[in-house]
């Protein structure tokens, strides 16, 4: 099992002490994978302190923020057994409830949670419904709810399939590619709880900006001809001039008139900035 841990110091030891009360009754042999994502509290220090006592848990460090995808991914590489769990490390779910995924493990290569009564604002599930059906539409396939963080993954699926989102577009992009050669994929309903300790991110502008961003590069290299990749690959510069006009909008609110136009140089400096601060 891996989790992604970005600035999780009040989650990740309750987090590991869940899984190595867990793993035990549903393995036989088991690891635990915690991915510290360049946490700048103390989450890389408390990871280290119990992996000195128990060398079932293995820790990967990013010595910088890669974001959400890059922690899966090396979470992905960091797992040597042939069935993967993964989850996030902010105690949104249960691990208890591993069984129901691994119940349906002659169903699907893939074995995907779904959240039966999702624990976020109402603007957040719309979110996720609006990208949902757009994904879904794009690459064909059809799961209720893609960005759950409660799956079991196939080591045959990771042989057969190169991830490269560094953002919130690596869950799409691993069943978009599971689809595309013909995995297997199947559903069972999980609990959801509310995050109850450490900062939420998953909502950041920053994140949902990312997402548009690498699914305008993945989709067209998955399909080339499609004619919605033309179409796809435009994004990026539809988001440029929406955060010039959400700008204009917001001077004109505060009274003043809007300045002129960013060079592209300055737009881009900009655009940066905000995903370095945000870590994502
Ligand atoms: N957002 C974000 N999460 C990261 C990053 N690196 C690792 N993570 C971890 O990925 C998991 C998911 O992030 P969350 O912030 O919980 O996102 P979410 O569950 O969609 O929404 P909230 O909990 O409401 O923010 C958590 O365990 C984070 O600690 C990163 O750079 N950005
Ligand atoms: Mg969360």
């Amino acid at each position: 099992m891996f989790f992604p841990a970005y600035n999780e110091e009040e989650n990740v030891e309750r987090i590991i002490l869940q899984a190595q009360k867990v793993l035990p009754k549903v393995a036989e042999e088991w690891e635990i994978i915690p991915v510290n994502d360049g946490s700048r509290d103390r989450t890389g220090e408390i990871i280290e302190r119990i992996a000195k006592e128990d060398p079932r848990v293995r820790p990967v460090h990013h010595i910088r923020n890669r974001g959400y995808g890059g922690a899966v991914i090396s979470g992905f590489n960091a797992s040597r057994f042939e069935l993967i769990f993964f989850t996030d490390g902010d105690l949104q779910f249960d691990l208890h409830e591993i069984p129901l995924l691994l119940q349906r493990l002659n169903e699907g290569d893939l074995v995907l949670g779904y959240r039966k009564s999702r624990q976020d604002p109402f603007f957040r599930k719309v979110n996720a419904f609006l990208w949902g059906k757009l994904v879904g539409y794009l690459f064909g396939f059809r799961v209720r709810d893609v960005d759950c963080a409660f799956k079991i993954v196939k080591r045959s699926v990771l042989d057969e399939v190169e991830l490269t989102s560094g953002g919130a577009m690596i869950s799409t992009e691993l069943l978009a590619k599971a689809r595309q050669r013909n995995f297997r994929i199947s559903e069972v309903g999980v609990t959801h709880y509310p995050r109850i300790m450490g900062s939420p991110t998953g909502s950041n502008l920053s994140v949902i900006l990312r997402a548009f961003k690498e699914l305008s590069r993945i989709y067209p290299a998955m399909y080339p001809k499609s004619r919605m990749s033309s179409l796809i690959r435009i994004i990026p510069k539809i988001k440029l001039r929406k955060s010039r006009k959400a700008a204009i909008m917001d001077t004109w609110a505060n009274g003043n008139p809007p300045s002129p136009e960013p060079s592209r140089r300055e737009a881009g400096e900009t655009v940066s900035a905000l995903t370095e601060t945000a870590g994502v």
